[in-house]
């Protein structure tokens, strides 16, 4: 059997590769010409553990090549981007632009799965387009489904073969023939449905996220209006026995949860008011952290603030959809006489966002918190349990993570 997965990114690659490694003949294709040239080579063009070894084994086994152009195969895997417009739409062009290039290939009974993450009903649109561009297809032999990816960044390799995953057939033969695909290198469960339930699970899953980051949020503002500590007022309900209430933070990051509920909203925008709310709520908290330190700064524009944080969550260097960036951002523009102490530790510089900026310093992490005279915590990184209380006892300290709050760790 033969697959060609289109796309050679975060999802398309591994896929890939993993294929490849399990005894199939995979062909990578990519629209970017040194993506193509680099896998050929038998090398990665992004960091993620472990992707650089089955990249290499399965070249040099000559199970996996790659090319800018689409080649015939029994399988087809469509991993390209669906990002979304300035109207919170998703833009299908990527998916659409896959399919005329598999479109020609085709000779009926192939299989084609959709694994980018989509609003609902683009597994059948995708078929109409296929169908559109193929008048003369036997559209009822193909085999069509939607099995979503929900694997962790820094994680890939291990959660491709782990995780259970969902499959949505346009038919149930599609499900099965996806199905049996998979099975190939995954462990966990197969579980099978139709198309738009699959297409639903995935933006479901992360909306479920957002909702409830959403109401952590919220209960943040009201709990400074009220004059409580928001840390132990979750603490304190989470006893409950069928309480659990996240964390409140600077605002939701990411490329997933702050994207994926639009795409539930675009498509259903009356019956979407709590999702769509939730996602304001979220994207509203960056506004009021600056809020905050502009406050704190009214006694003295030219104090300095040590930013502590740029990553969208913990223990990572994903900078991309950062809340903590945007804040930086415009706190640095609005205050053009507060110097700014960036301190970042798992990255080597500064951001190209931020590296324009006058009133902008990449900083030590223990020099920054010294010289300051307010400490902005954006993200709860383990490594800054190595700063020494002591230091911040004389600063203005707004921790929007309640890492350093006794009642939160109590
Ligand atoms: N956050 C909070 N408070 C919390 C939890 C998270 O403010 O209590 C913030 C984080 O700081 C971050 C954002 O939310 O800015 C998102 O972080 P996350 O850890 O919730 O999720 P991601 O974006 O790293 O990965 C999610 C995962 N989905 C779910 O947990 C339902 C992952 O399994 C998916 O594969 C991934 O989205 C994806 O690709 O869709």
């Amino acid at each position: 059997k033969t697959v060609a997965t289109i796309g050679l990114g975060y999802i398309g690659l591994p896929t890939a590769a993993i294929l490849a490694n399990n005894g199939l003949k995979v062909v990578g294709v990519d629209v970017n010409q040194n993506t193509v040239d680099a896998v050929n080579r038998g090398e990665v063009p992004f960091v993620e553990p472990d992707l650089a070894e089955f990249v290499e084994k399965a070249v040099k086994d000559g199970n996996l090549s790659a090319s800018t152009e689409t080649p015939k195969a029994d399988a087809y895997i469509v991993a390209v981007p669906t990002p979304f417009n300035d109207d919170k739409t998703a833009d299908l062009g990527y998916i659409e632009a896959a399919i005329r290039g598999i479109a020609p290939q085709l000779e009926g009974n192939e299989l084609i799965i959709l694994e980018s993450t989509s609003p609902p009903k683009t597994t059948q649109h995708m078929a109409d387009y296929l169908a559109e561009q193929r008048p003369d297809l036997d559209m009822d032999s193909m085999l069509i489904a939607h099995c979503p990816e929900r694997v962790l960044p820094g994680r890939i390799m291990i959660e491709l073969a782990t995780n259970d995953r969902i499959v949505g057939g346009l038919t149930p033969a599609g499900a099965e023939a996806a199905k049996k695909l998979y099975s190939a290198f995954c462990t966990g469960e197969i579980l099978l449905t139709d198309d738009v339930t699959a297409e639903m699970a995935k933006l479901v899953e992360n909306s479920y996220r957002d909702v409830n980051i959403a109401f952590a949020n919220e209960l943040s503002v009201i709990s400074d209006k009220l004059g409580i500590n928001v840390w132990e007022l979750i603490e304190l309900a989470n006893h409950h026995p069928r309480v659990n209430i996240l964390q409140p933070g600077p605002g939701v990051g990411g490329h997933c949860i702050a994207v994926d509920p639009w795409f539930i909203v675009s498509a259903l925008p009356e019956e979407s008011q709590l999702i769509k709310q939730a996602r304001m709520v979220n994207d509203a908290k960056p506004a009021w952290v600056i809020e905050q330190v502009e406050k704190a700064l009214e006694e003295s524009k030219s104090a300095k603030v040590a930013v502590l944080g740029l990553a969208f969550k913990a223990n990572i260097d994903d900078l991309r959809e950062s809340p903590s960036i945007a804040i930086a951002q415009k706190l640095a523009t609005d205050l053009p006489e507060t110097e700014f102490l960036i301190v970042e530790p798992h990255v080597e510089e500064l951001p190209k966002q931020l590296s324009a900026f006058k009133n902008v310093e990449f900083a030590d992490m223990n020099d920054a918190v010294k010289n300051a005279d307010i400490v902005l915590l954006l993200v709860d990184h383990e490594k800054f349990a190595e700063i020494d209380k002591a230091a911040l006892a004389d600063k203005t300290v707004i921790d929007t993570r309640g890492f350093w709050d006794e009642k939160k760790n109590a």
